[in-house]
């Protein structure tokens, strides 16, 4: 027996349909309360629209469609009942307000999607999903929600659970028939497939990765004032963003402008110049830039190739050796005095494109090689934080197990892949406890 519940499943606002779901044991009551079919009231067949009103005792609130989908075939395996309303939060308030007093509860936020968990529809990895889905801010986010929601994740971790317990079984084999597998022979035919299997996890646990694909790439514009970063900013976007003068020093705060290249998103952000100076207000600027190039997925270093490099530059260079950097060769339109050989002395590294602010023709590579680096991460498997650190504790706990097996304690070891295994089972929700359910879902929107 589950008790019914009901929420305004679209988002508030105006729109052309708002859709009222209830979910339980007692939807088609709670919908026979609220909907009149047009023509008679026969029972509502299963999965079929019907032409109705929507009705408050006697008084018709809308004209609008019901839908009845009975379990198991529903989002929730429950019995689930939806009305199509005129668009707009009024109606649906009201329709709302008529299906609580006919019985039903309001739902909790995520709760239409904890009941499709909890009924096994779908594994943790896959409610989440849904979520992720529905925040999704680019084409690259939606993908990697809908490789989840597929149950690329779940796939994953599943194999990796299937590796794991066919090791816990041959430890078990080795600790209960001595006789016939000896301590030597288990720890040299699991050790190395422990190892291997920590490996694999760890490599899946690309935080900056998994980061990009949700958020975006983030790549900052820096290098000493007046050498074009601004102007980069504004022909990179095609949008006038920052202000540009020939006075160095113009840029203060950092400005944040947004590409999308092949689906990704790219955050580009304009920073003051680095320089030092007695000025408050460009001192404060230049903290900003260096925060915002600390924070960098890619830094493009922007020089200007009209001018020989000069000190500054080389001291910038300098400190961006260990990060991910583009070198931009500005003013391509000018007479130059620099070429990749100058900075590729200073920075081995980095790849180096001659550009032009004055030319958009001219961005065509930059723009090219930041898709590349976002698309990098269209491959993972694992783009949620909370999976992410799941995976990245079986790998801890199974480090230790094959450390414990190097050291002759088996029984240790079974201790700590069990710890493994409960950690990948957090993923998919095969063994969660109602707390972590609760912050799972506490995340999600109502009527979800
Ligand atoms: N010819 C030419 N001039 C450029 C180019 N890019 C920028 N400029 C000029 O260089 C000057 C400085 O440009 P900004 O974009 O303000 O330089 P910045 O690096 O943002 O400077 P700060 O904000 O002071 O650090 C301006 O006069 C621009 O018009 C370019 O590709 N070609
Ligand atoms: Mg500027």
């Amino acid at each position: 027996m589950s008790d019914t519940i009901a929420a305004i499943a679209t988002a508030p606002g105006e729109g052309g349909i708002s859709i009222v779901r209830i979910s339980g044991d007692e939807a088609e009551q709670v919908l026979a309360r609220v909907f009149r079919p047009a023509g008679g009231s026969s029972s509502p067949e299963s999965h079929r629209l019907t032409y109705g009103r929507a009705v408050d005792g006697d008084e018709v609130l809308d004209e609008c469609m019901a839908v009845l989908m009975r379990a198991p075939r529903s989002y929730t395996r429950e019995d689930v009942a939806e009305l199509q309303l005129h668009g707009g939060g009024a109606t649906a308030q009201r329709v709302l307000a008529a299906c609580l007093a006919a019985g039903a509860r309001l739902a909790e936020p995520g709760e239409f999607t904890r009941r499709a968990f909890l009924n096994g529809r779908i594994d943790l990895s896959r409610a989440e999903a849904v979520m992720a889905l529905i925040r999704s801010r680019g084409e690259q986010a939606r993908r990697a929600a809908l490789r989840q929601l597929t149950g690329g994740t779940a796939a994953f971790v599943r194999e990796a659970a299937d590796r794991l317990y066919a090791i816990q079984a041959g430890l078990a084999a080795a600790i209960d028939y001595p006789e016939e597998i000896s301590d030597e022979e288990a720890t040299a035919d699991l050790r190395p497939r422990i190892a291997a299997l920590a490996e694999d996890l760890r490599r899946a646990c690309d935080e900056q990765g998994a980061r990009i694909a949700r958020e975006g790439l983030r790549a900052a514009l820096c290098g000493r004032p007046n050498v074009g970063k601004s102007s980069l900013l504004n022909a990179l976007t095609r949008e006038d963003l920052a202000i540009v003068t020939p006075i160095a020093g113009t840029t203060r705060d950092t400005v944040r402008g947004e590409l999308t290249l092949d689906g990704c998103t790219v955050w580009l952000t304009d920073t003051a110049g680095l320089r030092d100076t007695a000025d408050p207000v460009e001192r404060l600027g230049v903290a900003r830039a260096e925060k915002a190039l600390a924070e960098a997925d890619t830094v493009l270093l922007v020089l200007d190739a009209s001018q020989p490099l000069t000190d500054e530059d080389r001291a910038l260079a300098e400190r961006l050796r260990d990060q991910r950097v583009i070198a931009l060769l500005n003013k391509a339109d000018l007479p130059q005095c620099l070429c990749p050989a100058d900075v590729s002395v200073l920075l081995p590294q980095a790849r180096c494109l001659s550009v032009s602010a004055r030319d958009t023709g001219s961005l065509r590579p930059l723009l090219d090689a930041l898709a590349e680096q976002a698309k990098a991460a269209d491959s993972l498997t694992l783009v949620q934080p909370r999976h992410l650190d799941a995976a990245r504790r079986a790998a801890a706990h199974l480090d230790r197990a094959a450390q414990a097996m190097a050291e002759g304690t088996a029984d240790l070891a079974s201790v700590d892949l069990l710890a493994a295994q409960t950690a990948l089972g957090e993923i998919t929700g095969d063994a969660v406890e109602e707390k972590l359910l609760d912050r799972v879902f506490a995340d999600f929107c109502v009527g979800k």
